[in-house]
């Protein structure tokens, strides 16, 4: 355990949404398209957009040219890019910074490799997982899985209630994650969700761009 809390890095507050992109959860179309879309979509003049790389299945190699290519494309618009788990591929593609699951690399060496100022993000599905990911260094946590998704084997639903406690918790930024469609999303508004990340919702629509969009603008309503 770290003998002080790390100041968070504040771009995570700012995020409204941020999308995850695997090519396999991308049936319609190459997943730079989707990446393109996305970005070419909505305003990052408010920095409000993320971008998460969750490959689990590429080589290395691919793996840091997708990052370094993803990088070129978002660094420019404002747009921040987390890469899952891979602190390595992060620092080589000089990505904005990484995103953590419970079973993936802990959190307080990752942040001793990555510094103070890169991101690290970390997946939590109560609040005793909350508050040891931030005495660990975290900038933001995700929280979830909010409803049912094929995404990501889950074997508990944490649900809106778990968004509840965590809000009146409030210590670190929040990404409400699973399952979260334009169709439920009301759910988690009147909860005060600040944040969303959603894979199928965007990966899997014909209009990546637009299903994006529609999303920050339910949230902004
Ligand atoms: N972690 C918790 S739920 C989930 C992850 C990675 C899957 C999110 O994807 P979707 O398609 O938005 O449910």
């Amino acid at each position: 355990m770290n003998t002080h809390i790390h100041t968070p890095n504040p771009a995570p507050a700012r995020w409204r949404l941020c999308v995850l992109i695997a090519q396999e959860q991308c049936p319609n179309q190459d997943w730079w398209h989707v990446a393109q879309a996305v970005v070419g979509h909505v305003d990052p003049s408010r920095g409000n957009l993320c971008i998460q790389l969750r490959e689990k299945q590429l080589d290395d190699r691919e793996l840091l040219e997708r990052a370094n290519r993803l990088v070129e494309l978002c660094r420019p618009r404002g747009v921040h890019v987390i890469i899952n788990n891979r602190p390595d591929i992060a620092i080589l593609a000089n990505a904005d910074g990484v995103h953590l699951g419970q079973t993936d690399l802990p959190t307080t060496p990752v942040r001793g490799l990555l510094g103070t100022h890169m991101i690290i993000g970390v997946s939590t599905s109560n609040l005793s997982q909350a508050k040891q990911a931030q005495m660990d260094g975290a900038d933001y946590c995700g929280v979830g899985p909010m409803f049912p998704t094929t995404t990501k084997q889950k074997d508990t639903l944490a649900g809106p209630a778990y968004l509840r406690e965590y809000l009146a918790w409030g210590a670190l930024p929040h990404l409400a994650i699973g399952g979260i469609t334009n169709n439920n999303v009301h759910q988690l508004i009147q909860e005060g969700v600040k944040g969303l990340a959603v894979c199928g919702a965007v990966c899997s629509a014909q209009d990546p761009g637009r299903a994006a969009a529609q999303l920050l603008l339910t949230l902004s309503q």
